[in-house]
């Protein structure tokens, strides 16, 4: 294992969302603690050694949040949030997509290598209140940690911050032959870091936080549970960081500067298992890692903060001692080279508020603003046009593919980039070079996810271009999404306030 221990965030000082303008801190809550939620694993309908058959439903509900009344949320399986959906590589998967809710949503598998636009769930799959959908889709990618979210444009982050995001493992052989924790909800847990602000009776109000950098609240959620505990019954524990906030920045640390150990990013499991202090999330991305609890006594306690603020407690039991030292290398990491004479795409993330743009263009869903050939290995070169002084990190995200961070302004990536992602923070001023490749043909979006800046137009889409099989998508637009939406609330379409339409509105430009 890599000897240094890192202490840093990496991240641009300047650019953290602390010194936003609208920034809401944390407050540790005043409410009794709660045992924190591990999500249920979803029950497959069917399943054999060679396919899996599940029925992921939306669905309202109530969830005991605080004490008091219940809050209204919405979840996959679930009241909030989701149950955990385990896929196997190798494994045929289908998937009827089930709409309990009032409205039309999609179902994004973030982070799964799936043809485009479809059963990747975009804003293209929309499934109507009380219909249901059906995909099926072979599991070709190594084990990590990915989520379902929807991604009905401009809806997305409300839909998000109602609750719809749900954990989703994949598994292989090679992650089963390392010695890492794996006794789901013993020593291997999701951890979903969210934060939302409770109004009168405990409800959640999208509308009356709204901002168009990104909803907040002052109360963090984690798996759905606020003043969160976790009980430590063994020596190391695996946690599966999510940050599936619409906005908030997670800049984790434990007590005592304990030293964890990453051993996976977005994608995957790392070429090398990499130890910190300090680790920071923008949204949408994951890190994978092992805490090491030996020195702790039954009955101490151990806090994970955010910032200067503790986010949840792991408590000590017992526990046998379990000495693994993980080996220096974990995975071999595929890193196929560049396709020679294959062009290097420019993108531009640029503005803040209702000014955001991918390459000084809003988001149109029927657009295409980008190609690449199937089976080509091309660079894109992101970059934030965002001052220093007073701009922020926009985490640029790409459907259907995983891919590698090769450069940030010409430098090396940071120590845990060295495997797949689907996200990276892009700091003000900063180009990050990304080697990319896809598995399937398709119209895929990206995008900042930064949710309320996807929905206020940061995004594009590119067509990955099979010349072999050449196809044409119906592709969604927004007036149609917009009508139905109207439609399910019973107002007329000039009425519909969704959040993405002011930033449209506010520059002048048609969706
Ligand atoms: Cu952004």
């Amino acid at each position: 294992m890599t000897k240094k221990t890192y202490t840093d965030y990496f991240f641009d000082e300047p650019a953290y969302n602390t010194h936003d303008g609208g920034y809401v801190p944390l407050v540790e809550p005043d409410t009794p603690e709660n045992k924190l939620v591990v999500p249920e694993l979803l029950k497959p309908d069917k399943d054999t050694a060679t396919d899996t058959y599940y029925t992921v439903e939306a669905l309202a509900g109530e969830t005991q949040l605080l004490p008091g009344a219940k809050t209204k949320t919405w979840g996959y399986n679930t009241s909030l949030l989701g149950k955990a959906i385990l896929f196997e590589k190798g494994k045929m998967i289908h998937i009827d997509l089930k709409n309990s809710l009032p409205e039309l949503t999609t179902f994004h598998w973030h982070g799964l290598n799936v043809p485009g636009p479809y059963v990747d769930g975009g804003c293209h799959a929309p499934v109507y209140p009380g219909e249901t959908k059906h995909i099926d889709f072979k599991v070709i990618q190594p084990a990590a940690t990915l989520w379902l979210h929807a991604h009905p444009c401009p809806s997305t982050a409300e839909q998000v911050w109602h609750g719809l995001a749900a954990p989703v493992i994949v598994k292989d052989v090679e992650e089963a032959k390392l010695p890492f924790p794996r006794n789901y909800g013993v020593d291997d847990i999701p951890v979903v870091l969210q934060d939302r602000k409770f109004h009168e009776d405990n409800q959640w109000d999208y509308n009356a936080d709204y901002d168009p950098d990104g909803v907040q609240g002052p109360t963090a959620m984690i798996n759905g549970t606020v003043n969160s505990y976790f009980d430590v019954t063994t020596q190391r524990v695996r946690l599966r960081f999510l940050d599936g906030a619409n906005r908030r920045e997670w800049r984790l640390h434990f007590s005592d500067d304990l030293v964890f150990t990453q051993i996976a990013s977005d994608g995957g499991i790392l070429p090398e298992p990499v130890k910190f202090t300090h680790l920071m999330l923008t949204c949408a991305e994951r890190a994978e890692v092992i805490v090491d609890f030996k020195d702790y006594k039954p009955g101490s306690e151990v806090t994970l903060y955010s910032d200067d603020v503790p986010i949840m407690k792991f408590k000590v039991h017992e526990f046998k001692p379990d000495n693994v030292e993980l080996p220096d290398h974990l995975v071999d990491i595929n890193n196929p080279e560049a396709t020679p004479d294959a062009p290097i795409h420019h993108i531009v993330m640029s503005g803040m508020d209702e000014e955001v743009m991918m390459d000084d263009k809003k988001f149109g869903m029927q657009r295409i603003d980008s190609t690449q050939q199937l089976g080509n290995v091309e660079y894109w070169d992101v970059t934030n046009t965002n001052d220093m002084e007073g701009g922020m990190v926009h985490p640029y995200h790409m459907h259907g593919t995983q891919f590698l961070v090769i450069s940030r302004n010409g430098h090396e990536p940071y120590p845990n980039e060295h495997g797949y992602k689907d996200t990276v923070g892009v700091n003000p001023g900063e180009t990050v070079r990304l080697k990319v490749w896809f598995d399937y043909a398709g119209v895929f979006m990206y995008h900042c996810h930064i949710i309320e800046h996807e929905d206020g137009g940061m995004m594009a889409q590119l067509e990955v271009i099979d010349p072999e099989h050449p196809q044409t998508y119906k592709l969604m637009d927004h007036h149609t999404l917009m009508k139905a939406f109207a439609e399910e609330r019973g107002i007329k379409v000039e009425d519909l306030h969704l959040a993405g339409m002011t930033s449209y509105e506010k520059m002048n430009m048609d969706m």
